[in-house]
């Protein structure tokens, strides 16, 4: 195995012999297979195109799905990779078959081994190092390019689920992972093939907001308890709402709290889904603190999209996965089946009495936040609201990661911090207060709401007539898996610079590479807070 797509690679190097988030050499060699057979059904699909022939919207749905599971802390079970990997071959055969043109040697042709056993076997053939490349710098760009379409393939994964697709994001997927197994193009095109990737992105990420705004409204400033209610209790954690949903609608009448965990805290802001009374409140914080915390949920816990780690002892017979996720010896439950979780809560203890804790806000998502565009501008032009800070991505476990916590403790009272995903858990229930009535921390959502940052920054250039960098505007960025890849390219095709991210830098990006980030768009690396916040502030 060799694995580097995430923050946390061991030694910032690349994890070889275990994956530090728990991937076993098998799954992460079966990862590698099914990525190899994509980029055969990739360069089927591109062939298809230059013939006129048209690859069916399902396998675009099929292909982001696939991708989506090779994710960092998606699925964990290698008994899931076989039929994806089969499945792959089979689509890429049937679009062969339509065509006049032989398909390459190598993953067009490739022929999978009859079994799990075998099939491992091959995955270890085909690995990131086993991409054709000799230039460093332009390896470094094709895997960037791996990474950002895995995050493209979950957002658009996300959005098809709620019924939002569009075949030019799913023809970016196949021409993009083709694209890595050619060796024709230079340095520049590939700069300019992995901008494509975040202009695809933010397509993607449109779609997923019409799908979820479309399905369950415009988010709305939702108080949220931390505490809870006595009774039977689910604890529903990853980024999927249509899970959420379901569960809410099977699970009202029963005398069943439903708690948010990580990510999904900000499906309270959401009209259709917050009209559940029994949609109660957040239970802890982000996903690398779920060892801890799901150890003391008395109830059952569902898994939807990635997040999940290795499961205590003691929590695994009462955690459930859905959709992609996958942990060998945790229950998978399919379609919006809930039954089993539902039964497992009933016949726990559930909390034993109320408790009341504190509370935090969400649902500053675009609409919401456009809704005060008006007092927002005012404010900043009286002088009373000096900088916006974007402090969002994703939290992890390493210590460097307070720094965003402290960023905002020192924040002064005359900024705004907008954050998003779940790096806010480190400062989520700080007490900033608010100026002129407008909250200092106004969190918009998910990693899949990062659509929502970029909607609002566009609509205050526009507002101040100037661009997105020349406003009072800073991006503090945490990342930890591929979403926020993609997330990184949308915002660098947008041209938005002086981007401050952390805690490291990635594995995949050669000092060549960087220098190019840097040079091009002042990308820089945290600091501390106080030598970045004078920065900023001058
Ligand atoms: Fe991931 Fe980041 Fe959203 Fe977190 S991009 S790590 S688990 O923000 O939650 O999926
Ligand atoms: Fe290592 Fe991250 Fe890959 Fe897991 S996903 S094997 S932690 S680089």
């Amino acid at each position: 195995m060799f694995c580097y797509q995430c923050e946390q690679t061991a030694k910032g190097l690349g994890c070889d012999k275990l994956g530090v988030c728990g991937k076993k050499p098998e799954v992460s060699d079966l990862q590698d297979l099914l990525v190899y057979a994509l980029t055969g059904l990739g360069q089927a699909a591109v062939a298809a195109k230059a013939e006129g022939v048209a690859v069916p919207m399902d396998t675009g749905r099929f292909f982001a799905k696939a991708m989506f599971s090779t994710l960092t802390n998606v699925n964990f079970d290698p008994a899931d990779f076989m039929p994806l990997i089969l499945e792959a071959v089979a689509k890429r055969d049937a679009l062969a078959g339509l065509l006049k043109a032989k398909l390459p040697e190598g993953p067009a042709t490739y022929v999978p081994a009859a079994d799990l056993a075998g099939l491992t076997a091959q995955g270890a053939k085909h690995g990131l190092k086993d991409i054709p490349e000799a230039n460093d710098d332009i390896r470094s760009l094709k895997h960037t390019l791996i990474f950002g379409i895995k995050g493209v393939a979950a957002y658009a994964d996300h959005a098809a689920i709620l019924g939002q697709e569009d075949p030019a994001v799913y023809e970016f997927l196949y021409d993009g992972m083709a694209a890595t197994f050619t060796t024709d193009k230079d340095l520049g095109a590939w700069v300019a093939l992995v901008l494509k990737c975040g202009e695809v992105n933010l397509r993607a990420m449109e779609l997923l907001d019409a799908a979820n705004t479309g399905a369950y409204g415009h988010p709305v400033p939702t108080v949220v308890p931390l505490g809870h209610k006595a009774g039977k209790a689910i604890l529903v954690s990853g980024h999927d709402l249509k899970d959420l949903k379901q569960l809410l609608e099977q699970t009202a009448g029963k005398g069943i709290n439903i708690y948010t965990h990580g990510e999904m805290l900000p499906a309270h802001g959401y009209p259709e889904l917050k009209k559940y009374p029994h949609f109660y409140g957040h239970y802890g914080t982000a996903w690398q603190n779920q060892h801890k915390e799901f150890a003391a949920f008395p109830g059952a816990i569902l898994m939807t999209t990635n997040c999940i780690q290795k499961p205590a002892e003691s929590y695994l017979g009462s955690i459930f996965t859905t959709g992609l996720v996958g942990w060998p010896g945790a229950v998978h439950v399919k379609n919006g089946e809930f039954g089993p979780v539902i039964a497992k809560a009933l016949a726990m203890p559930g909390f034993p009495a109320d408790e009341d804790k504190d509370t935090v806000m969400t649902g500053f998502a675009h609409n919401a936040v456009m809704g005060v565009a008006g007092p927002v501008i005012e404010a900043v032009k009286a002088g009373k609201i000096k900088h916006f800070f974007l402090v969002a991505g994703c939290d992890g476990a390493k210590p460097g990661r307070n720094y965003y916590t402290e960023f905002v403790e020192k924040a002064p009272a005359d900024t705004i911090i907008l954050t998003l995903a779940c790096g806010k858990f480190r400062f989520f229930d700080k007490k900033l207060g608010d100026i002129g009535g407008i909250p200092r921390l106004l969190d918009m959502g998910q990693c899949n709401d990062a659509y929502s940052a970029i909607q609002v920054a566009v609509a205050l250039a526009k507002a101040f007539e100037c661009g997105v960098n020349d406003l009072p505007l800073s991006m503090i960025l945490s990342w930890y898996e591929q979403k926020a890849v993609a997330i990184l390219l949308t915002l660098l095709h947008l041209g938005v610079k002086n981007i401050r991210l952390g805690p490291t830098l990635p594995a995949f990006l050669t000092p060549n590479v960087l220098n190019f980030l840097v040079a091009n768009y002042d990308i820089k690396a945290i600091t501390t807070p106080d030598e970045d916040l004078k920065a900023i502030l001058g």
